[in-house]
Formats: structure tokens, sequence, C-alpha cells
């Protein structure tokens, strides 16, 4: 039986431990918080310790692994100590609000000398993802992505820089590992509302000439992931996610969801799977630090770009043999 540990009980903390709960295999023994009151919570769903020390729990070396799905800006500090006290970790994206930590996080794994840790990039399990992944083949040489990202965030407000840190490197992402090319140079435009932003356009250049358009929405009507490949002999895009469709009184609906828990729950459900599975073999295998350093590279030039008005390059360093 592995042992896990889970930080933060929040509702991605909380997504995580749901899933877990399906694998056999494995056991989560403690979840923290910084608030006790949430971690004895989301630890009574599964019979877990709880605790609010979470900097005890990525340093206990009688766990196998364990899950940070803290806040953003204490992810790194989290998985340093993880990774340098010998566990495998499955780390939300971002890794870190800023580049440097992420390459620190980089740094610590290079110097273990062998894959532990994975982000959080789930799009790589969702079904629809797959498939577009699966047709790439088909359509020839991949010219241009349009990647449309909607958050049903009416009520919340956030900055053009944390959407790009927190929503928009997903896109950044799907475009890296659908061309399997890096971003060589973005554009980011934006529309403000009163004390934040309501929609982000990045128009990204890619080193082997392609070009790809991320159009985010954080005031949308519902929650939508969709991404569009054009290759020179064809096109694949996202096929709509399965729900029914609802006709009554001469109208017909479907159901989207205000979230990324409903769009998305098979691809976390399907990545806790595979995870545990690398935890099991001791060695991780899905999105790896490299491409959270990668995406973070991105979205630091297209925050630079935000504030310049210009298009600003991605100056991503060698990549550690590591990640070959
Ligand atoms: C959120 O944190 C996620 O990870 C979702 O997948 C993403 O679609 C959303 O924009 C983020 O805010």
């Amino acid at each position: 039986m592995k042992r896990i540990g889970v930080v933060g009980a929040g509702a991605m903390g909380r997504e995580h431990l749901k899933n877990l709960a399906e694998v056999p295999g494995v056991e989560v023994v403690v979840v923290a918080d910084a608030l006790i009151e949430a971690a004895r919570r989301a630890a009574g769903q599964c019979g877990a310790d709880a605790t609010d020390d979470a900097d005890g729990v990525v340093r206990d070396t009688d766990l196998d692994a364990v899950v940070i799905a803290s806040p953003d800006e204490t992810h790194a500090a989290f998985a340093i100590a993880a990774i340098e006290s010998g566990l495998m970790v499955l780390c939300e994206k971002p890794l870190a609000t800023d580049l440097r930590s992420v390459a620190r996080i980089v740094d610590a794994e290079v110097a273990l000398g062998h894959r532990v840790l994975q982000v959080g990039f789930m799009r790589v399990y969702d079904e629809a993802h797959r498939q577009v992944a699966d047709e790439l083949g088909t359509i020839g040489t991949v010219r241009q992505l349009r990647c449309v990202h909607r958050n049903a965030n009416a009520g919340c407000l956030r900055s053009v820089d944390t959407v790009l840190t927190g929503s928009v490197i997903h896109d950044v992402h799907t475009v890296r590992w659908l061309t399997g090319d890096e971003v060589a140079r973005v554009r980011t435009t934006s529309v403000a509302r009163p004390g934040g932003v309501a929609f982000v356009h990045v128009v990204a250049e890619l080193a082997n000439g392609g070009i790809a358009t991320i159009d985010f929405d954080d005031t949308a009507f519902g929650y939508e992931v969709t991404v569009e490949v054009n290759g020179t002999h064809g096109t694949v895009m996202t096929a709509p996610a399965p729900r029914a469709i609802v006709s009554v009184g001469g109208e017909s609906r479907r159901h989207i969801g205000v979230d990324w828990f409903g769009r998305f729950a098979d691809a976390y459900r399907r990545e806790a799977f595979v995870w545990t599975a690398s935890v099991a073999e001791g060695k991780a295998t899905g999105p790896s630090a490299w491409d959270g350093l990668a995406a973070q590279f991105v979205v630091d030039a297209a925050v630079r770009s935000e504030h310049s008005g210009v298009s600003e390059s991605v100056e991503l360093p060698d990549r550690p043999a590591l990640y070959d």
C-alpha cells in the first residue's frame, strides 16, 4: 500500500482526495491545510489524519508521495522540500507564481537525478483532447492552433497576470503538447472590466514557424475549453463534451456547466490513476517539471508583453537531459 499525503484541503485538494479514494493500492494517510478545520473535514472523508503542518507532511519520509494543491504561491517551497525528502509529487499548476521558483524545482529534480514530479496539466488526460492528439498524424504539418478557454468567473475579479499564470498556462501546455514545439514569441492584448480583466488574447509564434492563438474569457456564461488544430492537409478540433441535448417548449439546450470540476472530472480521475501507477513504479511519467518551467517562461513573456504593449521573446534555457 502506497502512503500519500495531500497538502491543501480546498476544492482542488478535495477533488484529488475523491479520486485517490477510487485507486486500489494507495491510501491517503494525512491531509494538511493552514486551516485545521478544513483539513479535518477533508481528512474525515477518507479516514486520514489532519494537520496544519504542511511543511512536516512534505518532509515526512514515512510517506511515498504527496499531492500539492495548496495556494499557488506555496507550491514551489513544498515541491522542493518533497523532492529533497525523496517523495514523489503531483503538484498543481502553476508550479509557482514566478519563473525563478519554478527553475528551482527543476534544479532540485535534476540534482536528484531522476524524475519524481508530475505537474497537474490534466488536459492531456481529457478524452476530447486525446482524440485531437490521436488525429494529428492525419492533418499534415501543423501550422496553426486556436485555443478557447472560458471561465465563468463573474464574481471573481482577477488581474491579467493572474489569469495568464493561473489559467492560460493550461492552454500554453496544450500548444506545446500538441505541436511538440516551443513558443518563441508572444503578444498579449486584453480587455479590462472594472477591477479586473474580462478578455485576454495571446498570439504565440512557434519556433518552427507555426502560430497559436489563445482566447481567454474570464466573464463567461459557462465553462468551456476547446482547441482546433489546422494542418497542411486538414483540421482537427475537440468534440463537444457528451452532454444530453434537452428540447423543451420549442427550444434546445445542452448543459455545459460552470467549472472545470464538471468538465474535466474524467481527466482528473484518469490523472489520479496514471500518477499513482507512476508512484508504484517510482518514476514520474506525466507532464514534467520541465513542462511546468517551459510553460512558465511563455506566461512570463506574455505578462511582459501585456505591460510593454509589444511582442516579447521567450528565452527558454537548454532542456536538461533528464527531460529528454
Ligand atoms: C483553474 O485553476 C484551472 O486549473 C482550470 O482548469 C482552468 O480552466 C481555470 O481557468 C483555472 O482558473
